[in-house]
């Protein structure tokens, strides 16, 4: 048996590539669906190659070391946030994001795209995550602005990229990396209500390895996360942890609340804390609902 990464999965074909970089297409065995196991892009899997014509068989996936259903890629080590001026990036998609990666200790880049049209966005999302210790960098895909700053971020990661549909994730990989990606504009797009890009795909150049995925536009709440946990995963707030009034203080407008206070006093971002709120509400409602 062979081992190698899962790069791509195409209807019941994956391609796996070993180290050197030979690539091969496989099909799962059907344990894997009576286990309701799904390989994701970025497994580490052992298989028997194929003979001549024949495809091989994925015989087993290694223990991941985080995964993620949206969207579906397995042992990252980074996620590259990519927003935009257009189309308007909606920030409490953003922040479930961010939740999500930091829960599984992930790190998390925020990468602001289309500075060409919008050199003022990046400062203006910075100032959102400066307290969570999220870098946050001006790119531009179309002039090349900040890609080499971006490209030194990526070095020695595990990267995917992550973001709505149209915010920029494959031209980004185009500039950045001299590839050939397919882009859309944003227009035909609404039209044909779907994204350009529809797999999941890990790329390596450069020594620069990162993972292209669908862009979407809604992700659900959590299941099965207890409210308590749910602001252990806001950095900004970790300082002031023990510093409420209450003990078991959710930062969420309960008297004497310290995060509140650092609000107001410009320590911690007002739109982040509100948005927290309105996931705490939601992940409330989830865990009140959780036996149904
Ligand atoms: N002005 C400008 N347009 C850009 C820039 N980057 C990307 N675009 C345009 O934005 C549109 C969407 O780009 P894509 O790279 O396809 O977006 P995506 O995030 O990969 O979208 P999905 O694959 O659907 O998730 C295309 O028309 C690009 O030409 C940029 O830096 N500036
Ligand atoms: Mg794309
Ligand atoms: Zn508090």
């Amino acid at each position: 048996m062979k081992q190698g990464t899962l790069i791509r999965g195409i209807g019941s074909f994956y391609t796996v590539r070993e180290e050197q970089g030979t690539e091969y297409t496989l099909r799962c065995k059907k344990k894997f669906r009576r286990e309701k196991k799904t390989p994701l892009v970025g497994d580490e899997v052992l298989f028997t190659p194929g003979t001549g014509e024949e495809h091989g068989w994925v015989e087993c996936i290694l223990e991941r070391k985080n995964e993620f259903i949206r969207p579906p890629v397995s042992n990252i080590t980074q996620l590259v946030l990519v927003l935009a001026p257009v189309p308007e990036t909606d920030f409490l998609l953003a922040d479930r994001m961010i939740a999500r990666a930091f829960s599984q200790g992930i790190k998390v880049v925020i990468a602001v795209n289309k500075a060409d049209m919008d050199s003022g966005m990046a400062g203006r999302v910075r100032e959102q995550y400066a307290a969570a210790g999220i870098p946050v960098i001006s790119v531009s895909a179309a002039s090349g602005d900040g890609l080499d700053e971006l490209k030194e971020l990526l070095k020695g990661e595990t990267s995917c990229l992550a973001g709505q549909s149209g915010a920029g994730k494959s031209s980004l990989l185009n500039a950045m990396l001299g590839l050939q990606r397919e882009t859309g504009e944003i227009s035909e797009r609404i039209n044909r209500g779907k994204n350009t890009t529809r797999t999941v795909e890990l790329l390596e150049k450069d020594g620069i390895r990162i993972m292209d995925t669908a862009g979407f536009n809604l992700l659900e709440p959590e299941k099965g996360l207890d409210p308590k946990e749910l602001k252990e995963r806001y950095p900004e707030f970790l300082p002031y942890e023990g510093k409420c009034r209450f003990r078991e203080c959710l930062h969420n407008r309960e008297p004497g609340c310290a995060v509140y206070q650092a609000a107001e006093e410009g320590l911690v971002s007002k739109e982040r804390l509100e948005r927290y709120r309105v996931l705490l509400d939601e992940t409330r409602a989830e865990w009140e609902n959780r036996y149904q």
